[in-house]
């Protein structure tokens, strides 16, 4: 991916240096300009960059349909698990939503995207701002087909929600449909894999097409994006994490954070929560001494719900979007993008990646151009990284909460610095 975007940024710098500008009227020079832009500028890059954010955009429904019931329906019936999924749950969702207003409120202090002045190729939509009664109320889809189709995600979020519960509460026959579930879960990823592997030639495409038309000045203002984007992840991760493990189990923040070193670095090294979930098991129980029956339920399903990383990348990237794009979002607009980008943190499975292709469906939630990901695309691989070690921290860090608070937590393991050294 870095070759492709490096690649597509200096051809399309060459590019933008030897189209003269079409309006010197040397004929031949002229005709050069015309040529080379309409077959690779219009042509090649365009139609390729295009189709690879359509097929982005693609997954968005079935990813986070079937990852979210499969999610759900891991709730299995006993009222324990109940009390116990509504205590992570309620934990994944508010560390969540705490990351991308922090994240958004940060990216507007900085205006990392302030005097790009890009056109988009769609025109903003600015959506009349619904009533937080409206929005509510549209969450609930009279038509789930229609959701599917017009692709609104709240609606297929929560009718994924409903189904999955409704799954875990079906006896044989949802044993049966979730196993299905299951299945159809490993055939999404191996489409979102594939798709990932297209990614160098869709990003190539993207950037060339991009960096015809862009000035040198966008650079510095990617370099304040990524720098936003990695300040406010260092910041949750680090920061609000101990405050809330000091807070609910008095256990000492810097303990814990040593003892995440290896699920931290694995899951940076893989770009994914899901690959992850072994070793943040591992270290759950054995190093930090969470009881298994409480970690083999939180660890994947935080996994497959709980995105902090994500959604601070989603929570600055809307914003920049919008200022290279001289949009205002207006303040239901800040909390639409909140309530999406938190919810849609529940559909995103821990692959590398998704997030991305999530943020796709947050833009489009409040109208914002799609094809801004393009600006992003190039430097989102190490901030993938980087946000799946937060993930891979806060499944943790809920899940040692949540334990301590059902009793099923050992504090010695937890003050014993050489427990479960070895990863077996
Ligand atoms: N890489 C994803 C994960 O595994 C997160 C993301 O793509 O944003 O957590």
């Amino acid at each position: 991916i870095v070759i492709g975007m490096v690649s597509g940024i200096l051809l399309g710098f060459l590019l933008q240096k030897l189209m003269p500008n079409s309006s010197d009227f040397v004929i031949p020079l002229y005709i050069f300009d015309i040529s080379i832009r309409a077959l690779f500028v219009e042509g090649i890059f365009n139609v390729g960059g295009q189709i690879f954010v359509a097929s982005l955009k693609m997954l968005v429904v079935p990813l986070v349909f079937v990852s979210l019931i499969c999610g759900t329906c891991s709730l299995k019936d006993t009222s324990k698990l109940g009390r116990i999924g509504g205590k992570a749950i309620a934990l994944y969702l508010i560390t969540t939503a705490i990351a991308i207003s922090f994240a958004m409120s940060l990216a507007l202090l900085l205006s990392p995207g302030e005097g790009v002045n890009m056109t988009a190729n769609t025109t903003f939509a600015a959506k009349e701002a619904p009533s937080l009664a409206q929005v509510f109320i549209q969450m609930f889809p009279s038509n789930p087909f229609a959701a599917f189709a017009q692709g609104n995600m709240l609606q297929v979020i929560i009718f994924a929600l409903l189904f999955g519960i409704a799954i875990a509460l079906s006896g044989e026959a949802g044993e049966r449909v979730s196993k299905l579930f299951e299945d159809l879960n490993v055939v999404i990823m191996r489409l979102v894999t594939i798709l990932m592997n297209l990614a160098p030639y869709g990003v190539f495409c993207l950037l060339a097409k991009l960096f015809t038309d862009l000035d040198i000045s966008t650079i510095k203002n990617l370099g304040m994006y990524f720098g936003v984007v990695f300040f406010a992840l260092v910041i949750h991760g680090t920061v609000t994490y101990s405050v809330i493990l000091k807070l609910f189990t008095g256990l000492n923040p810097r303990i814990f954070i040593k003892k995440m070193r290896d699920a931290i670095l694995f899951a940076f090294s893989t770009s994914s929560s899901n690959a992850t979930i072994p070793v943040t098991m591992e270290t759950a129980t054995k190093k930090i001494g969470v009881d298994n029956s409480i970690a083999s339920f939180t660890v994947p399903l935080g996994a497959t719900i709980n995105m902090d990383g994500t959604a601070i990348m989603q929570g600055v990237a809307t914003v920049f979007i919008a200022q290279v794009f001289n949009v205002d979002l207006s303040l239901s607009d800040f909390l639409m993008v909140i309530l999406t980008a938190t919810l849609a943190s529940i559909g995103t499975a821990g692959v590398p990646g998704v997030g991305l292709i999530m943020l796709a469906m947050v833009l489009e939630q409040v109208g914002l151009p799609v094809e801004g990901i393009a600006i992003i695309i190039g430097v989102d691989r190490l901030l993938d990284m980087t946000r799946t070690a937060v993930n891979v921290t806060g499944d943790c860090m809920v899940t040692t909460v949540v334990a301590k608070s059902e009793g099923q937590f050992n504090e010695s393991v937890f003050l014993n610095k050489n427990a479960g050294q070895k990863i077996e």
